[in-house]
Formats: C-alpha cells, structure tokens, sequence
C-alpha cells in the first residue's frame, strides 16, 4: 500500500514537472540575431560581412528588398577612400625578395586599400557562372583585401542573383540597373541600315554578327560603364566576367600597383580582333586623331597598334573581359572625346565594334607607354584563352593551378610578344619554348 502510494506521488510530481518543462519551451522568447548593416530590407547597399569575412548570417533569411541605384555618399577625392595606414609603412611586396612579402597569406592583408571596386556586368541568367568567377577572384584575393563589388544589368537584378553574389563577395556589394539611353539606339542611327548589317553578318557567319544586345554591351563598356552612378564613386575598377578562372594566388593588392605605379590600363591577355566586325574603325580613329591631335601621348604605344607608323590598324587589342584600370582616365576629356567620336559614326552598329579594341586603341594612343602594365602574376582564364605565367619558379611560389602548355602569351595568334617589344622589356626565360 505505502508503495503503491509513493508511485502516485511520483507520477504527479512527473507531470507537474513535464507542465512546467512544457510551458517554459512554448512561452519562451529569443532576440533576433541582428544582420550586418545595410543587409536586407530597406538597405540602400546590400553588404555581407566586415573585414575578414566574419559575422556571416544566412543571406537566405533575408531577402534583399531594393538594389540601390543611388550614389553612395563618399568623397570624390584621388585620395585612397580606405586608406588607413602610411603607404610608406607597408611596402608593396611584388616578389619574394621584397620587404613584406606574404607567403602565407592567412587573414586580413596589412596596409592601405584603394578607392576601387570589382564590376560586373551581367544578366540574373548569368547568376551561377560570375558565381564561379567570384568564388576564384575571393579565394585567389579578395578574402583578405574585400573590395567591394559593383553589379550592372540593363534589367532589375532579381533576389536570387543579389543574394547568391552578396553571400560570395566578401566587401560590399552594389547593385544598378542601366538607364535606357546607355542601352538603347542612339537617334542618329539609321535602323535599316543596322539590321542590313546584322542580316549580312548573320549569313556570313560572324560571331554574334546578328545580336542587337552584344552591341548595345559592347557600347555600354565602351562609354557608360565608367560613369554609371554607382561607379562615380570610386577611382579603379577591376573588371569581372562569368566563367572565369583565377589559377594563382595573388599575393599583392592590383589596384595598389596601378595607384603606386602610376598606371591607367593594364591587361593579362591581347590578341589581334576579328577583322570582319572592325573594318572601318580605325579610319574613325584617324579622324579622331585629326581632330584632336592634343590627346595624342608623346610617349604613346602606337607602335603596339599599327605596325606601318598608324596609316593602318594591326588589330592587336588588349583582351577587355579582364581589365584592372582608373576610370578617372576613363572618364577623362581625352577619352569622352574619344568615344563620342567614334559614337557619332555609328559604328557600334553598322559594324560590331567590340570594347576590346576601343579600349585598347584609345590606351595605345592617348596613354603614355608606362602607363599600361601586363599583370604577368595574374593568372587567368576566360574562354578559349589562357594566360599562365611563364617561369616554374613563379608558377610554384604563386601556387598556381594551371597548364603552362595552354599559356597564349607567346603563341602567333597574340599580341604579347609585340607588347614586350614595343616596350623595350625582356621576356621571361623559356618564353621560346611555348610559341606553338
Ligand atoms: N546585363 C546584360 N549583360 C550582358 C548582356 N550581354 C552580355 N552581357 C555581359 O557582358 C559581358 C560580355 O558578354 P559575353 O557574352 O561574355 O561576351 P564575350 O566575352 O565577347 O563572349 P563569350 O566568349 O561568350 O564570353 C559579360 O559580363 C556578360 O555577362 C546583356 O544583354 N545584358
Ligand atoms: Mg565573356
């Protein structure tokens, strides 16, 4: 009986204890985690984590509810906006040699940042191919400098490509929609005319020869990019396309080269361009030439453009898809002049004049020699080429992941070798052995 009685007391005094157990868990309340400022809802930038990339949230939780196409509010100074420490006090390490540098290349890089960004034009069809670029350009760099990263699209970005982009690039991110006279027919141009053009190109057989948005890109980063709002902001930019591949680990800050340097345009690739969708480019560029002989560069590298003193274009261009470049030269008078003229002509249109070759005519004209750099350590990758740096040693010390036999620097079909000449530099050892 007293037994049979203490198994009473104890399955009340369980119950009671399960009633309170249960009632605690139900009207229990937590905080909200809080996001990283301007992350989700009615932040005019989107922005995921901080230096170092710590602090993470899940992007998934919060959808992004507006792009910003507003300007950030920053001065518009040529001074670095990050900088933060003397430049003099860390020194900028190019090679093992150098006082600094990094082989281990774990956290936040020490030293100052440039006023630069990333950019990136793209469509939210391209969503999972720049993811690929971005997750290269981070991890090769990016991680321990976080630049921000600037989004261009001549339609609203949706949440998914802001959100997949935001949770990779470890700065900010932005976000603009182009407007539509930066994407769109000038009224000067004969429609007809145009679509006789693309018709003609389609038959023959020319690479996008028939697409109307392909040349509304190549104007766009021919004149607009530089000088969309949210790109006002800054004074280098590092041009980023899908699918591309990084092969090395970058173990010095690019912009910083170009601020330091003094330089305004630089590229790891060139090559000579599709004759076919520039046949009159370079009579525009003459008449330009004439017009405004006051942009031409004393020091210029014309001699990389055209091999008979500028009566004719050897086509060599500069391969556009990866630029690391100061968007004040773009934006400069020498340049606007530059494209306006070439603009009037109309042949953005009536032919298919590429970004590639404007961009690279007007570095080989209106800059002086030094003022173009070959990023030689920038290993890359954007279909069907390859750049891979010349030399085992630099190769192994940057711990680079590509095929030396697939490196075109030195190969008939690039212009390189014509770079290194037009510019008195000595190619790497064993350039010789990778000609074909
Ligand atoms: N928003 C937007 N971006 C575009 C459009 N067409 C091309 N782009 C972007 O412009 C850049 C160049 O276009 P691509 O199609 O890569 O041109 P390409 O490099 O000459 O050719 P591929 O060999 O096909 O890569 C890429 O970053 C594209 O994502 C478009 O119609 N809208
Ligand atoms: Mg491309």
């Amino acid at each position: 009986m007293v037994a049979g009685h203490a198994r009473y007391v104890r399955y009340i005094v369980i119950a009671v204890f399960t009633f309170f157990v249960f009632y605690f868990v139900s009207s229990f309340k937590y905080d909200k985690v809080s996001l990283p400022s301007g992350f989700g809802a009615g932040g005019a930038t989107t922005q995921l984590g901080s230096a170092g990339g710590n602090g993470r949230s899940e992007p998934q939780q919060q959808p992004i509810e507006k792009p910003i196409e507003e300007p950030i509010e920053e001065p518009k100074s040529s001074e670095p906006k990050k900088s933060t420490q003397n430049l003099a006090n860390t020194p900028l390490a190019m090679t093992p040699n150098d006082p600094g540098w990094d082989t281990d290349l774990v956290g936040t890089a020490p030293g100052p940042r440039m006023n630069a960004t990333f950019v990136t034009l793209a469509r939210n069809s391209d969503v999972w191919d720049i993811a690929r670029s971005i997750r290269q350009v981070e991890d090769r760099f990016n991680k321990r400098y976080n630049y921000d990263w600037v989004f261009l699209n001549n339609e609203p970005f949706d949440d998914t490509f802001k959100t997949v982009t935001t949770s990779l690039v470890s700065g900010k991110t932005h976000y603009g929609e182009i407007a539509k006279e930066h994407w769109s027919f000038p009224e000067w141009i004969d429609q007809d005319k145009a679509k006789k053009v693309r018709e003609d190109m389609a038959e023959r057989k020319i690479i996008y020869g028939d697409s109307v948005s392909y040349r509304h890109m190549c104007r766009f980063e021919s004149g607009f990019f530089f000088r969309q709002p949210l790109m006002m902001n800054y004074e280098y930019y590092w041009r980023v396309e899908p699918s591309i591949e990084l092969f090395c680990d970058l173990h010095y800050d690019p912009f910083r080269v170009m601020h330091e340097g003094g330089k305004k345009y630089s590229f790891v690739l060139s090559l000579y361009e599709y004759a076919e969708t520039i046949k009159t480019l370079w009579d525009s560029t003459k008449k330009f030439m004439k017009n405004h002989p006051e942009h031409i560069a004393e020091n210029n590298s014309l001699g990389f453009i055209s091999d008979d003193g500028g009566e004719t274009y050897n086509n060599c261009h500069f391969w556009s898809n990866f630029e690391v470049g100061s968007l004040n030269w773009l934006r400069s008078k020498a340049y606007i002049d530059f494209f306006e003229s070439l603009d009037q002509d109309g042949g953005f249109f009536y032919e298919r004049w590429g970004d590639a070759p404007v961009h690279s005519i007007a570095a080989g004209l209106m800059l002086n020699k030094s003022e173009i750099h070959f990023f030689n350590d920038i290993a890359y990758y954007h279909v069907p080429f390859t750049h891979c740096p010349t030399g085992e040693e630099t190769r192994t010390r940057l711990r680079c992941h590509c095929n030396p036999k697939e490196n075109f620097d030195w190969k008939g079909y690039s212009c390189t070798s014509k770079f290194f000449d037009v510019n008195g530099m000595t190619k790497p050892e064993g350039w010789e052995n990778q000609k074909d």
